[in-house]
């Protein structure tokens, strides 16, 4: 009988709250685990600052990108903050898209005084794509907006960095899976919340890792780990990818082989 994706138990993202530095670098950095952190960015502004109404007053004339949530390939628009902010709003149950848009805001180059309202986590000070030219001006930070039913496709981060999400208003749902999963994963053209087994049958043998982030809460995604996002309400959020100490190795060390190779 061929394996069905239900036959097959999946697993919950680990949730931790004021874990200590040394605890998520040997328990989740080092070995490559996803976790969702808790109970650290009470202290941040922009938890109460960032609301719609007050990005849109201040800096609705920013560029932003939006992407329409549509199976398959995405289009993709340039707009200004202000008007996706008054299309966001308008997404309410009764007259909600079905393929609605999704904001991402790449906010350090036109708003870098967003910076201001928040801290980096301790256990993401160092990001070494500061030093690496390329890296560096495609700068590793946004701010994602959207609507209920937006979500992020099947996919792996850029250049194998890690990456933290940091959720300020509403609920998303995640599923990851382990690198080692690859040769499942369809080059992430699979929807993984909604999986058409006859079209991707190796899919099946998958072993998803689900879980919940909160308003307040962290999404921790480590190096090489395939990851589907769907927000399920309105959200406002703020993620950064990295390369440190705990990943150079799967992230760094490839990318300039890769660079290498291409020059000789
Ligand atoms: O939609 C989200 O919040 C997830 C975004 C994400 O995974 C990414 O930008 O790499
Ligand atoms: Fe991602």
């Amino acid at each position: 009988m061929a394996l069905t994706q239900h036959s097959i138990t999946p697993q919950k993202i680990d949730r931790r709250e004021n874990l200590s530095y040394k605890e998520f670098i040997t328990e989740y950095a080092t070995p490559r685990k996803p976790v969702i952190l808790s109970g650290n960015i009470k202290s941040w502004s922009a938890m109460d600052k960032w609301t719609p109404a007050y990005l849109q007053e201040k800096y609705g004339s920013a560029a932003v990108t939006i992407h329409h949530c549509t199976p398959g390939d995405r289009d993709i628009y340039e707009t200004t903050l202000g008007e996706y902010i008054d299309y966001y709003l308008s997404q309410t149950d009764e007259n909600a898209e079905e393929d609605p848009w999704y904001c991402d805001w790449s906010f350090v180059k036109n708003c870098p005084e967003l910076l201001k309202y928040y801290e980096n986590p301790v256990y993401f000070k160092e990001n070494w794509t500061r030093f690496i030219p390329k890296l560096r001006t495609n700068d590793l930070r946004w701010v994602f907006i959207g609507p209920k039913n937006t979500w992020t496709p099947l996919h792996c981060d850029f250049a194998n960095t890690s990456a933290w999400n940091a959720l300020l208003a509403g609920e998303k749902k995640w599923v990851f899976y382990s690198p080692e999963q690859t040769p499942y994963m369809y080059k992430g053209k699979v929807d993984a919340f909604n999986p058409n087994l006859k079209e991707f049958p190796e899919f099946s043998k998958s072993i998803p890792m689900y879980g919940t982030q909160r308003a307040g809460d962290i999404v921790y995604t480590p190096s090489g780990w395939w990851h589907q996002v769907r927000n399920e309400t309105h959200t406002i959020c703020v993620s950064e990818n990295f390369i440190d100490k705990t990943n150079y190795k799967y992230s760094l060390v490839p990318y300039i082989k890769q660079i290498i190779k291409a020059s000789i």
